[in-house]
């Protein structure tokens, strides 16, 4: 008979039980309206979740959304409900020596829900190393890398704005990759602002841009070669996610390399866009994958394709992009760099002392478990009321 996944092993560490689960709505106002093709934002939403063991020792986690329940499925709302009526209640008295287990126990306690269970499975993570005394990233396989190259997303769809962003953040030295969100306008539009950034900042700053599924296949067959022209360097998720047959047509005739997000969430997602040959890259997000270990499965089956691997984000604050950084730290290809900008658009972070970044690079923070502390403070004056 095959062994339940559910048997808890008796050598099960009792001061690492997992006892409290608590969820928090946050709501922090960005420095400016971020719009991505089918929404925009003045402040962003996080879940955060805090957690503690039997020993006292405790971790957080969060779990980010974009324009409530229309980047993906889950909203802040769905999240705090689906944490505290079911999520929480499947795992409380496991032991954070066993994420496995509580992977699984989630993934039958309830279906999808990736946001809400990698924001768990985080301050698991989190709770285990500091226990340890080890950072979370000597959990995932330790790091290959300290610090990793960080794009700024330019998305307030004003040209004039952008190449003045774009022109601040060059020079002070924090962003020189810039991802462009298109897909708000007609493509012809995108195309003449696209055409204004690239003549401002040529030669000095590579530019991407993200359509968040906003083009059929017609409009991206005749826009590739435009932006091919004007040198970009990398085309987000042109098509709507169902459309990876299209990912695939599009790349039977090469002119700009095309990126996977939202069409892979899962391993499976990912496995199907290898097979089809639907991308040249794939971002990689917490909120899709459901979480840290099954980030990395997600990263192995792209490299056994040859799919190179991009650092995504949903604009998490230090406490996610923490997160995302230890997970990123132990790959051994990121040959696109990483988009955890998040805290930087944040008017506020949520941890006392925010990552840090220099050089065109964001650090993965020093010290046990994540690296980051919750200010308490902040969490209150930014919590739901
Ligand atoms: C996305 O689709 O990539 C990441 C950066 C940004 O500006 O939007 C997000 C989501
Ligand atoms: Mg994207």
């Amino acid at each position: 008979m095959p062994e339940s996944p559910f048997t808890v092993p008796a050598d099960l560490r009792n001061d690492l039980a997992i006892r409290e689960i608590s969820s928090t709505i946050v709501d922090v106002p960005t420095v400016r309206r971020h719009k991505l093709s089918s929404l925009s934002v003045t402040a962003q939403s996080y879940v955060i979740v805090e957690l503690r063991l039997a020993n006292g020792a405790q971790g957080i986690g969060e779990a980010a959304t974009l324009g409530g329940p229309r980047w993906s499925e889950e909203s802040v709302e769905a999240i705090k409900a689906n944490i505290d009526a079911h999520l929480a209640p499947a795992v409380i008295g496991l032991g954070a020596d066993r994420p496995e287990l509580v992977a699984a126990r989630m993934d039958a306690a309830a279906k999808r829900n990736n946001a809400a269970k990698a924001a768990i499975k985080t301050a698991v993570f989190d709770a285990l190393a500091r226990t340890l005394g080890v950072p979370v990233a000597l959990l995932l396989g330790g790091q290959m890398r300290d610090s990793i190259p960080v794009l700024w997303t330019l998305a307030s769809g004003d040209p004039a704005q952008e190449i003045e962003e774009a022109e601040a953040k060059l020079a002070a030295r924090l962003h020189e990759t810039f991802k462009v969100k298109i897909g708000a306008q007609p493509p012809e539009a995108d195309m003449a602002r696209l055409k204004r950034l690239s003549v401002a900042l040529a030669g000095r700053a590579r530019l991407i841009v993200d359509a968040n599924q906003a083009w059929d296949e017609t409009t991206a067959t005749r826009c590739l070669p435009v932006l091919a022209d004007l040198g970009v360097a990398l085309v987000e998720q042109p098509l709507p996610a169902w459309n990876v047959a299209g990912m695939a047509r599009l790349r039977a005739h090469p002119t700009v390399p095309l990126m996977a997000d939202e069409c892979v969430f899962t391993t499976h997602d990912m496995l199907q866009v290898a097979a089809l040959g639907a991308a040249d890259v794939v971002s990689l997000k917490l909120v899709k994958h459901a979480g840290l270990l099954n980030l990395k499965r997600v990263a192995a089956v792209a490299e056994a394709a040859g799919i190179g691997l991009y650092g995504g984000c949903l604009l998490e604050s230090s406490i996610g992009a923490a997160a995302h950084l230890h997970a990123f730290a132990g790959l051994r290809e990121l040959a696109w760099g990483c988009e955890h900008f998040g805290p930087q658009i944040l008017t506020d972070d949520l941890v006392t002392q925010p990552l840090r970044f220099e050089e065109f690079r964001v650090y993965l923070p020093a010290g046990p478990g994540l690296g980051v502390t919750l200010d308490r403070d902040k969490l209150r004056r930014y919590a739901r009321t």
